[in-house]
């Protein structure tokens, strides 16, 4: 959350800067802004709401500088106004800032400062630090990286910021804790970004920054240090990412570019690891740990939102394939209880930005108490990946809608395939078992191209849908969390109030919500427990509800009694929450798309949840 975008060169920096927050905009769009540094000193635009009103705003202004700095906000502190946006300026107006993340310590930092005469000029956390660091900078008599320095020392909490100060136009400080910075190497210049997407047309040369890492950039110098002070060798690395993945593609939508991407997102996710006529299944990133693996008591599955859904797919897989004890948990829950968690067990950690920060925080304690961690992350280099010992990435490619959509299917798979290696190491499968499995599971991308045909009867069912208030999901084993993942985005996106639950808790409660204008969507697929879901949807027509159902192609008991169908092809138990998630993220699309809501970006949200 929050997008930071920096840049010092040869080149005019407001286009570099407005072109990369634009990219880091899924990040959130509560306001935007950008200072720059020319011979006439520093210019800031700030305005509230999307890149384009900062855009429209600075038309026709003075943008010139080859230095700038960019800022698009998901709102922690003080409400989405213009004062609130970032960047913010010091006491003496000189020095200014954007920041990524939470100072925990503002308000007694903030009360200090005003003893001493600051005066603030909005209500942000983030202001409280640039005062700090003038305060530093002019009493101690040091320069000013020596100052920065000292004030991070200062404070708690999360920070990925970068500084410019009007006295020295031709450098730019960064820093970096709990939120993500990458530094883009050019020739004579130097870009700075939260993630590789603003950076990848100009070099493809990056640098991820560590946690407690402090940078001072001039355009022809970059020295990168500790917060103890010990200087850093940086490591450069090559980017794989191409900036068509960074496009629409034809599309309306980013969430409709990544829905119809699943097909091949999947075999991205499963190339070279799977051989179904061995009946093997290789995963390189935990391949070190395959025997411990043999002997574990426990896994523990720790995540958020989207990818806690594909941690209950996980459980069902590993349990039943690999008989191996699996708990899924909120990683915000997990880590503000006292978990029994020894080294006996593995923490598996997913998250598509690999940056959530309570996940993070998760891992940290499940760490210290001597768990051993496997990432399950979508974007390469991340924090998550680095905090680990071992993952498996989900290699599904950037995903820009908000709502996710192909990191989810990714995730599922990659749990698969986890829950079949597992189950490899234990021999809790016999091999011809694992041929058949894998054989099936190979052709499940050409499946899913047969699932996303459905998207225009899709629509026609979105039509009449869209105007409902509330919408209940169902489902019974693995199609339960595939009802929370539908529910989930039709809320995201839709704004209509929307429950998943398991198919037979329904009669507990969730009952007396249905009437004639109650849509309640089931998962009916032919599997084991088809006749019990199907008594199910009986209860909910003796109470006129109305009753849509994703079904086995060529079902026809389902279909006499519902109202409406979606029919995907017919698979194993263990992958139909791969293929009946891809009606119901078309469906929510659908609808979203109808009541006129901004599907990329919805209201409140941000991807990459880097703040507690
Ligand atoms: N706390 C700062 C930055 C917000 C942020 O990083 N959100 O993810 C603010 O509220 O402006």
């Amino acid at each position: 959350m929050c997008g930071i975008v920096g840049y010092i060169g040869h080149r005019e920096a407001w286009p570099i800067v407005i072109k990369g927050l634009k990219r880091l905009e899924y990040r959130g769009y509560d306001s935007a802004g950008i200072a720059l540094i020319s011979d006439e000193g520093l210019k800031i635009y700030k305005k509230a709401g999307k890149v384009t009103e900062l855009e429209n705003f600075a038309a026709g202004k003075n943008l010139s500088g080859t230095a700038g700095i960019g800022h698009t906000r998901w709102a922690t502190h003080g409400a989405p106004s213009d004062r609130n946006s970032h960047p913010h300026t010091s006491n003496n107006g000189k020095l200014t800032i954007i920041h990524n993340g939470i100072i925990e310590n503002y308000a007694t930092l903030k009360e200090e400062l005003k003893t001493r005469g600051h005066e603030f000029k909005s209500d942000t956390d983030t202001e409280v630090l640039v005062h700090l660091i003038e305060e530093i900078y002019k009493n101690e008599k040091i320069d000013l990286l020596e100052a920065v320095r000292l004030a991070l020392r200062e404070i708690n909490g999360a920070y990925a910021i970068v500084l410019m100060d009007e006295e020295h136009p031709d450098q730019l400080i960064a820093a970096r804790k709990g939120s993500p910075m990458v530094i883009g190497v050019g020739d004579g210049e130097y870009f700075i970004a939260s993630d590789a997407t603003p950076i990848v047309e100009y070099t493809k040369n990056v640098i991820y920054m560590n946690d407690n890492e402090i940078a001072f950039i001039k355009r022809d110098e970059l020295l990168i240090k500790r917060l103890d002070n010990v200087v850093q060798t940086p490591y450069v690395q090559e980017l794989e990412l191409k900036l068509e993945m960074l496009e629409k593609g034809g599309y309306e939508h980013f969430m409709l570019k990544e829905i119809f991407e699943q097909s091949r997102s999947i075999r991205d996710c499963m190339r070279g690891r799977i051989y179904p006529n061995e009946g093997k299944v290789q995963l390189g990133g935990i391949k070190e740990y395959a025997d411990k693996l043999k002997n574990i008591d426990r896994i523990i599955i720790v995540a958020c939102g989207t990818s806690w859904h594909a941690g209950l797919v996980g459980e069902y897989l590993i349990e039943e394939y690999a008989r191996i004890p699996v708990e899924v948990e909120y990683a915000s829950e997990f880590r503000y209880r006292n978990p029994i968690i020894t080294e006996k067990d593995i923490v598996i950690a997913i998250s598509q930005s690999g940056e959530t920060a309570d996940t993070m925080a998760a891992i940290e304690m499940a760490k210290e108490r001597g768990a051993t961690i496997f990432g399950v992350c979508n974007v390469v280099g991340a924090s998550i990946p680095r905090l680990t010992h071992a993952g498996v990435y989900t290699h599904a490619g950037p995903e820009i809608g908000v709502a996710s959509t192909k990191a989810f299917t990714a995730q599922v798979t990659v749990l698969t395939l986890m829950a079949f290696y597992m189950a490899q190491q234990k021999g809790t499968l016999t091999n011809s078992k694992l041929v058949e499995l894998l054989t099936e599971l190979d052709c499940i991308p050409d499946k899913i191209q047969v699932a996303l045909e459905s998207n225009d009867l899709i629509k026609e069912i979105a039509g009449k849908f869209k105007d409902s208030r509330n919408c209940l999901f169902l489902g019974r084993g693995s199609g339960f969390p595939v009802a929370l993942e539908g529910a989930l985005k039709l809320k995201e996106i839709s704004y209509i109030h929307a429950e998943g639950y398991p198919a037979a808790e329904m009669k507990h409660g969730p009952i007396a919500l249905i009437d004639e204008e109650m849509p309640v969507v089931v998962i009916a697929t032919k599997n084991s427990s088809y006749e019990k879901v199907i008594s199910n949807i009986q209860e909910v027509k003796a109470r006129k509800g109305i009753v849509l159902a994703i079904v086995t192609e060529g079902d026809t008991e389902v279909r006499k009694m519902v109202d409406y169908c979606i029919e995907i092809p017919d698979a194993s138990e263990a992958f139909l929450p791969l293929l009946a998630t891809i009606p119901l993220q078309l469906l929510s699309y659908h609808i979203a798309v109808l009541r006129g809501c901004n599907v990329d970006q919805p209201r409140n949200l941000a991807k990459s949840v880097t703040v507690e």
